[in-house]
């Protein structure tokens, strides 16, 4: 049995034009300050979806704005999946790789795929431009690993959003543990420093709850002109909790 509570959330939203998009998480750390969510979430691939990873990846992006001219960074905290945060299951014996893509491909508003919400989609399309596994290891163990520098014109140009679009892939190759994690887009290599101007999004959101019942954790569907409505599924929400549109 597992009592920790993990969900995952698939964003889909209908615009009025070809816009087929939708969003959750403003502002650079993810998970939002204001979402009180403490981590995402991502499996090893033999683990069970009952333990409310469906398919054992999770895609975010982030978009640059243009007049950002300088180096950026993505932190990944506790990347590792062992010591402290990460979710057992037996022993640990996840590996988890984390890729960085910019270029052709990514931007998701041109190349749907990349959302990586369709089971099957190809969501890797892109320039790799870093990537690194991780087992259960001491050194990245509750502490960040950063990935960079890179530069803005690195990512892929959305012209709607005048920004560089840059993803981030979590998969988990092997093991079944749950390897949690949070990312901080960052202009500096050793620090959290935000990026004005710069968001994080995703189509799927696959994340950590509290354990406890106090604790409210809140989500942002993005609402562009011209969306007319939002449909959210959820896979694997346990009877543990309430659920509240306000
Ligand atoms: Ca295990
Ligand atoms: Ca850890
Ligand atoms: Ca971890």
């Amino acid at each position: 049995m597992n009592s920790k509570r993990s969900i995952c959330i698939t964003f889909i939203a209908w615009f009025l034009l070809v816009f087929s998009a939708c969003s959750v998480s403003y502002g650079q750390a993810v998970p939002g300050k204001d979402e009180n969510i403490p981590f995402l979430v991502t499996f090893g691939k033999q683990g069970k979806p009952s333990w409310g990873d469906d398919h054992f990846y999770q895609v975010f992006f982030f978009s640059i704005p243009r007049d950002y001219t300088q180096q950026l960074y993505i932190r990944v905290f506790d990347p590792d999946c062992g010591g402290e945060n990460d979710e057992i299951q037996g022993d640990f014996n996840t590996k988890s790789m984390f890729t960085v893509y910019g270029g052709k491909g990514v931007d998701p508003e041109k190349n749907e795929a990349s959302k990586g919400v369709k089971p099957g989609s190809n969501y890797k399309i892109g320039n790799v431009l870093a990537s690194k596994v991780f087992g259960s290891e001491a050194k990245y163990d509750n502490k960040y690993y950063t990935f960079g520098p890179f530069n803005p014109t690195e990512g892929d140009f959305n012209v709607r959003w005048n920004s560089y679009i840059f993803k981030i892939v979590c998969e988990g190759i092997s093991g079944d543990d749950g390897n949690l994690y949070r990312y901080f887009l960052s202009r500096d290599p050793d620090n959290n420093v935000p990026i004005e101007g710069a968001n994080a999004f995703t189509y799927e959101y696959t994340f950590r709850l509290w354990n406890d019942f106090i604790n409210v954790s809140h989500i942002y569907p993005y609402v562009d002109t011209g969306v007319v409505y939002i449909k959210q599924s959820n896979f694997d929400w346990d009877n543990d909790g309430n659920m509240m549109v306000v």
